[in-house]
Formats: C-alpha cells, sequence, structure tokens
C-alpha cells in the first residue's frame, strides 16, 4: 500500500483508531478512485453517485457527527486523515466530503432542532441523500454580507427568492443549506429540497479544474419554503462563517493528499528517468526540487497536527485556520507545479496524477475564502484593523 512521507515521524503521534481509519479510507481511494478518476476528469464528467455511497460506509461523511445522528462519533484528527487520503485520490471527492459534512451536516448539527436533526443527518451520513451549501452569488463572493438573496414570512411559509453561484454539487443536491437575508436584514439558513416549485440548479459547464465534480448555480423563483425548514439556532454572518472555519479546516488537511502524491510521483520518477547517462536525481538541482518539496510537505504536517489538537480542544481560532489554510494550499499548488517540472514533457499528460491536482488546486485557492482574503483576516489578527471595511 502507499506509503506518505513522514520526516518528523508524526505517525507516532496518532492513536490505534487513527491509522486504521487512515488505512481504510487509503486501501479505497487506490481501489475505487485512483483506477478511475482520470478518465472522468479528462471527460469532464462527475464522478457517479456510487463514490459517495461508498464514502457513507466508510464513515468519511459527518465523521465527527455523533453516532446517534449516523457521524462516525471521532475527533477532528481523524476528520483532518480522512480529508488528506480523499484528497490524494482528488480535489473533487475531498470536495464533496468537505461539503456534506463541515457545510451541510455541521450545520444541521449545530444550527438545527432535533427534527431537522433526524430528519437529514442519517441520510446524509450515508451519502444517500446529497447536500449542498449556497453562500455565493454572481456579485458576492468575497464579500457574502453583500447578499441579495432574501426571504419573506407570508404567515404559514417563508417566500425566497435570489440566487446562489459556484455551488459544489448544486446539480445533483437533494438538500441545499441556503443562506438568506430575512425583513430585517439578518443572515439566516434555510433547508431547501429538490422538488420544492420555483426551485431550480442548472449545472455550470467548461471548468479546467475541479473536472469531476458538479458545479453549479441555486436559483429560488418564489419558492414557498416550509417554516419548519429555517436553522433555528443562529442569526447573522457568524452562521455560514462558522461552517467555513469546518471547512477550512479539513482542506488545510486535505491538500497535503494533493501534494503527497505529487512529491511520490516526481521521486520516483527522478530516480528511473536517466538523462547525460544518470538518473535525473542524481542532478543537484532536481535533488534541490525534492528537498525542499519534502521540507514543506513536513512543515504543513505539523501546522494542521497542532490545529487539529486545539480543535479537538475547541481552542481554535478563526484566524489560525485562514493561516492553515491558505498556507497549506499554496504549498500544494507550488508542489504540484515543481513536480511537474520534474517529470518534463510527461507531466502535461494524463499517465500522472500532477497536472490534474495542479488544475483543482486553483480552484481550492479560491474557493472556501480566496488566498488574499485569508492574508487580510490573518491582517486584521495581527493589527486589530479589517481591511475589508
Ligand atoms: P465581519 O464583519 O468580519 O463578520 C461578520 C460576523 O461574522 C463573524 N465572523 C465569524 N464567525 C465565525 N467564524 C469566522 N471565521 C468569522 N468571521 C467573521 C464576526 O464576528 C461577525 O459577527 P457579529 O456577531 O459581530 O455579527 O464580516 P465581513 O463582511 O467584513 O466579512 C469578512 C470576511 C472576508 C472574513 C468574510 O466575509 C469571508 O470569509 N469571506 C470569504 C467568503 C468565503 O469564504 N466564501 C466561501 C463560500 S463556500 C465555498 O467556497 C465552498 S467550496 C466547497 C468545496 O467544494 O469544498
Ligand atoms: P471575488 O470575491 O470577486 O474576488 C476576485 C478577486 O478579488 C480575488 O483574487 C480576491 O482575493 C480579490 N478580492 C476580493 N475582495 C478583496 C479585498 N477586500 N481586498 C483584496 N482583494 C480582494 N461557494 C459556495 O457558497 N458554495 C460552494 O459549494 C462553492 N463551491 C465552489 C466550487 C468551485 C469549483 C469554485 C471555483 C467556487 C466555489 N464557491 C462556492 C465559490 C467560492 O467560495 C468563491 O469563488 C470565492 O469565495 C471567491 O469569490 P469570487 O469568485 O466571487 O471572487
Amino acid at each position: 500500500m502507499y506509503q506518505p512521507p513522514d520526516y518528523y515521524q508524526l505517525d507516532d503521534l496518532l492513536t490505534d483508531e487513527h491509522k486504521i481509519i487512515r488505512s481504510s479510507v487509503r486501501e479505497w481511494v487506490d481501489r475505487s478512485v485512483k483506477p478511475v478518476i482520470e478518465k472522468y476528469a479528462q471527460k469532464h464528467e462527475p464522478l457517479p453517485k456510487s463514490i459517495l455511497l461508498e464514502m457513507g460506509e466508510l464513515g468519511a461523511l459527518g465523521p465527527f457527527i455523533p453516532e446517534q445522528y449516523g457521524g462516525a462519533g471521532l475527533d477532528q484528527i481523524a476528520y483532518g486523515l480522512i480529508m488528506t487520503e480523499l484528497e490524494r485520490g482528488d480535489s473533487s471527492i475531498r470536495s464533496s466530503a468537505s461539503v456534506q459534512s463541515s457545510l451541510v451536516m455541521y450545520p444541521i448539527f449545530t444550527f438545527g432542532d432535533e427534527n431537522q436533526r433526524m430528519k437529514y443527518l442519517p441520510k446524509l451520513a450515508t451519502g444517500e441523500w446529497i447536500g449542498a451549501f449556497g453562500l455565493t452569488e454572481p456579485n458576492h463572493g468575497s464579500d457574502p454580507g453583500g447578499m441579495l438573496t432574501h426571504f419573506e414570512d407570508k404567515g404559514n411559509h417563508f417566500l425566497l427568492n435570489g440566487s446562489k453561484m459556484w455551488i459544489t454539487n448544486a446539480p445533483v443536491c437533494n438538500v441545499a443549506v441556503v443562506w438568506a437575508k430575512d425583513e430585517t436584514g439578518k443572515v439566516r439558513g434555510l433547508l431547501v429540497e429538490r422538488g420544492m416549485e420555483g426551485f431550480s440548479t442548472p449545472e455550470t459547464l467548461n471548468k479546467w479544474s475541479l473536472r469531476a465534480s458538479y458545479t453549479g448555480e441555486l436559483v429560488f423563483d418564489n419558492v414557498k419554503v416550509p417554516k419548519e425548514n429555517l436553522l433555528p439556532n443562529v442569526k447573522g454572518l457568524k452562521g455560514p462563517l462558522m461552517c467555513l472555519n469546518s471547512a477550512r479546516y479539513g482542506i488545510a488537511w486535505g491538500v497535503l493528499g494533493a501534494a503527497m502524491e505529487c512529491y511520490d510521483t516526481a521521486l520516483h520518477y527522478a530516480l528511473e528517468r536517466k538523462q547525460f547517462g544518470k538518473p535525473i536525481a542524481s542532478f543537484q538541482l532536481q535533488q534541490k526540487k525534492l528537498a525542499e518539496i519534502l521540507t514543506e510537505i513536513t512543515k504543513a504536517q505539523l501546522l494542521v497536527w497542532r490545529l487539529g489538537l486545539l480543535k479537538n480542544e475547541e481552542k481554535v481560532t478563526p484566524a489560525q485556520v485562514s493561516m492553515a489554510k491558505r498556507n497549506n494550499v499554496e504549498m500544494a499548488l507550488k508542489i504540484a507545479r515543481e513536480s511537474r517540472q520534474i517529470l518534463g514533457a510527461m507531466g502535461i499528460t494524463g499517465d500522472f496524477p500532477i497536472m490534474r491536482h495542479m488544475m483543482n488546486l486553483e480552484s481550492v485557492i479560491t474557493y472556501e475564502g480566496t488566498h488574499d482574503v485569508h492574508l487580510l483576516i490573518t491582517g486584521n489578527d495581527i493589527t486589530g484593523i479589517s481591511a475589508f471595511d
């Protein structure tokens, strides 16, 4: 089985349970994802629903949700390890698991009432139902507080109007957690189900990134949403932003998987490929690349390890999560670019996973808060001055 780099013996810090979960996800990725992912990505065809159902069986959907609601009841380190293994397969698979776990199950568990938890969480945990998270709008991406989607109280239901854009899994979702303003301008969360009249989910095509993942819009044209579908326990932008803290944390771990696979591919290639009568791994310039890649992976592993411990103790701050998301995605993207160069022309082909990871990471560096937005969050935390206002 694949062995990832572990230069600082971080495996010694994991429990047996962590290692068992990681092995089962790793084995599944090798068996069910790696043999087919390149074909789906090249054809720009989303992976079949069976992939989500299999992730459900593995306990990869809502791993931190308590077992009574169908989750696996695991800690945050386990969640991170699962994300790393999934993203080694492809960012689109990790994306699906991130959205389902952190952006749909987390808000229903945290902000929902008992009826909502019992109705949705078990079906989302198995992958029988697919969830989506609607925050971004055509004219409000980095500034979600400016959203225009809104709803009115019509007595026995809410009337929802507006649209969301760039939504992972939108075209196939059974339920969407939609963030919209009420009549007082407060942001609230609504659970909008497929089949509600006036709710449509057109697909976004022509992507060069995350080609094996569904992306689309959520369009609300006078949708009557039952009152019991309002998430009762949160008001304001902090609702969606708390979900993002969880998803961004998962991404900081996830991208390590993409980086590790690029490194592994480049190392093996450099040892085998000969030029000037010697393996290219013997040239100092290639050794510099490989040594720097391993150094960056090791630093990123230490960052998420500490972040995971803080998250387990519920001491982590949103700004700490932003720093890790920003650092680790940039690390993975740079490693993909360097690894691609080590493979020369072969690096641009689908015979190797590097170019696919590189293209995917161009989305990952933008979604869940862009690279620049996360830097400004750190700047705000350091100085106490918001550059957004
Ligand atoms: P600001 O005035 O700073 O804050 C508004 C309220 O929110 C609170 N807050 C947070 N709460 C929890 N966690 C956080 N990370 C929080 N950040 C802010 C804040 O305390 C305040 O609360 P209150 O009670 O005082 O009202 O808001 P702002 O309008 O200035 O915005 C600041 C900014 C830039 C940080 C924020 O809007 C932002 O993060 N923008 C980026 C948007 C983003 O990340 N969108 C992601 C969409 S989802 C997605 O991409 C899914 S990809 C899925 C996949 O396939 O994996
Ligand atoms: P903009 O906000 O228009 O930003 C454009 C550029 O301006 C960026 O470089 C940005 O950093 C910069 N910028 C913006 N404001 C500032 C500032 N104050 N100072 C300096 N620079 C600034 N959203 C969801 O809600 N749910 C999803 O499931 C989802 N899935 C996605 C899947 C994919 C494949 C992609 C690509 C996106 C997805 N998104 C989703 C949307 C994503 O979160 C947004 O694209 C992201 O938040 C950025 O918004 P934007 O694209 O509108 O860029």
